[in-house]
């Protein structure tokens, strides 16, 4: 037996060899797609690395961390009985809650029998002859199954740069996406944090707060925005819970698949620069990173548009941040504001007004090395440190997916396939994979909205094709070359008419040194997609090869 019980009856490597369905990944997607699948009646087994459910929320366990998206949102709509009981505390749900809640979702829905913990699918293989999937796990167990649901998440695999020397670093070492368990007190220590991204910036102000002295080292400044948290309001939390059904309903007929905010119906260039900064005041006074990139129609497609949104955002940090060198480090200038993921922030730019932080800008002075006690750039040296904190992001979007060895039997591997950048159908399936789906993949909106909306509308996808397959007597469904190659260009014609090509962010892979660079999320908006989606299935499943 593989698996280790965290919590309650998982289900262990001696039951059943052969099922309907395989899913890959215990996160919020896999757990979805365990629930929606089971429901119809099919056989399914989740197989899950880590020692509990949760996937992203089960890692990263940084201090600070917490989600971006309000909670209220951020949470399944399937349910409404799970929806109106759940009581989020706060504005924003912090890792712990988060992770409280999907332990409960596995519980009330009774998930654990059929997800294996402790079990990372290494290989995926489809026998053509047979019509199944074969999955091998690192233990060496194998299993068959009809249908395999890839859900191995966008960001989960980590990534620690590739920096010489650091075996000999005497001190210790973290990556903010495989926390410890146990917790890490920096109480008195000499931290150096790499890296300034969304996880950067939410850990920062809590590890200046404990350490001796924290070093952070910033490659690319980053826009953020106060998140402004706070404890939820009892009476809005009453509103939106009656609201709930409407309100998730409303989602779907948005961009980033939240609602209630208005959509913008100006450009910022049609209003005065009086207004302009007043509406900015406003959003940044309210929080959330949503409702500031919808303050007018053309923030993310006019760099002129872009440029006052960005400039009122420099400006903050410049009246924020005392010592004026380092405010020019921190204001970025190399991006328009929104092109890599907004943060949201608690005092991040404050913190470098303290005593014991210090910045250093590793774009100009580029780190070559880390030694024994500390690290060196070209010109200089850093340290004594007693801990080093990587918060250098993930091989995001196909980090998960290029990691297990998928092909069908005798082909090329899906990661040589990919070696030119990813190539799917909706993002949903990739041609030459038959029965393979992906939940969220790249090609899908999937990191550009509200994670849980897209995986719950994938996974409903999904669901609702197996029952069109069994109805029609359809055993097999696979992407079509000429469907894949035309949406793959409307992936591609979409992002290029707006300013997101223009950041150097991981949508493109430009955080992994020789990644190739292609926009891997679909940035048309949820709304047009899920309607693409359906109109898909409605006409019998356009740009599949269904067979029996
Ligand atoms: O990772 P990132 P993240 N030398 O890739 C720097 C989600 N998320 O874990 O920008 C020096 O954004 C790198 O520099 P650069 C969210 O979608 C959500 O922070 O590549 N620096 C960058 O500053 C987010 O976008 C939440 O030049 C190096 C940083 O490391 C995604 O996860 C919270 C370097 C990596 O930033 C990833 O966020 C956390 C090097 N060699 C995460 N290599 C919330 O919901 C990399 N860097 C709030």
């Amino acid at each position: 037996m593989s698996e280790v019980m965290e919590e309650g009856r998982t289900a262990t490597a001696a039951d059943t060899r052969h099922f309907d369905v395989v899913v890959v990944g215990g996160g919020l997607g896999g757990l979805y797609a365990l629930h929606r699948l089971r429901g119809l009646g099919l056989s399914v087994r989740v197989f899950e690395a880590g020692s509990g459910v949760g996937g992203t929320w089960f890692w990263n366990r940084y201090p600070g961390a917490r989600c971006d998206v309000e909670s209220m949102e951020y949470s399944y709509g399937f349910s409404d009985p799970l929806q109106q009981e759940w009581h989020w505390p706060e504005r924003y749900g912090t890792q712990p809650e988060i992770l409280r809640y999907i332990n409960h979702v596995a519980d009330r829905f009774d998930l654990r029998r059929d997800i294996q913990l402790n079990t990372r699918v290494v290989s995926a293989v489809f026998d053509p002859a047979a019509g199944q999937w074969t999955l091998g796990t690192e233990q060496g167990e194998m299993v068959t199954a009809r249908f395999c649901v890839m859900a191995s998440g966008n960001l989960s695999t980590p990534r620690v740069p590739d920096f010489k020397g650091l075996e000999s670093f005497q001190g210790k070492w973290y990556h903010t996406g495989l926390w410890p368990h146990e917790g890490v007190d920096f109480s008195g220590l000499r931290v150096g944090v790499i890296g300034t991204g969304s996880s950067g910036v939410q850990m920062i102000p809590h590890i200046a707060a404990q350490a001796d002295h924290l070093t952070v080292f910033q490659r690319t400044a980053n826009f953020s925005l106060p998140a402004r948290n706070a404890p939820l309001d009892p009476e809005k939390e009453r509103r939106h819970k009656q609201e709930y059904e409407d309100r998730r309903r409303a989602a779907l007929d948005t961009p980033f698949g939240i609602a209630g905010h208005p959509a913008p119906t100006q450009g910022a260039l049609q209003v005065t620069e009086a207004e302009r900064q007043s509406a900015y005041e406003r959003k940044w006074a309210e929080g959330g990173s949503i409702s500031f990139l919808y303050s007018y129609t053309d923030l993310l497609v006019n760099q002129e548009a872009n440029d006052t949104a960005s400039e009122f955002v420099r400006q903050k940090i410049r009246s924020i941040v005392r010592n004026p060198a380092t405010a020019e480090i921190l204001a970025p200038k190399d991006h328009p504001i929104g092109t890599k993921r907004l943060c949201l922030d608690t005092n991040y730019y404050e913190t470098y007004n303290r005593n014991n932080v210090s910045l250093v800008d590793v774009k100009s002075d580029p780190i070559q090395e880390i030694a024994a006690t500390g690290l060196r750039t070209r010109d200089g040296t850093f340290g004594p440190f007693d801990a080093i904190v990587f918060a250098t992001g993930f091989d995001a979007m196909t980090g998960a997916l290029r990691e297990i060895d998928v092909r069908v039997e005798g082909g090329p591997a899906l990661a040589e396939q990919w070696e030119a950048g990813p190539r799917t159908y909706l993002g949903l399936m990739v041609s030459g994979f038959p029965n393979m789906f992906v939940v969220t993949g790249p090609g899908s909106p999937s990191v550009k909205t509200q994670m849980i909306l897209a995986i719950e509308q994938h996974t409903d996808w999904i669901a609702d094709c197996l029952t069109y397959m069994r109805d029609h007597g359809y055993e097999r469904i696979e992407a079509s070359r000429p469907a894949q190659d035309a949406w793959v260009e409307h992936v591609n014609q979409v992002a290029d008419s707006t300013l997101y090509p223009l950041a150097n962010s991981w949508y493109v892979g430009a955080n992994i040194p020789g990644k190739p660079r292609v926009f891997m999320p679909y940035v048309g908006g949820f709304a047009g997609y899920k309607r693409r989606c359906d109109s898909v299935a409605a006409n019998g499943y356009e740009g599949f090869v269904l067979s029996r």
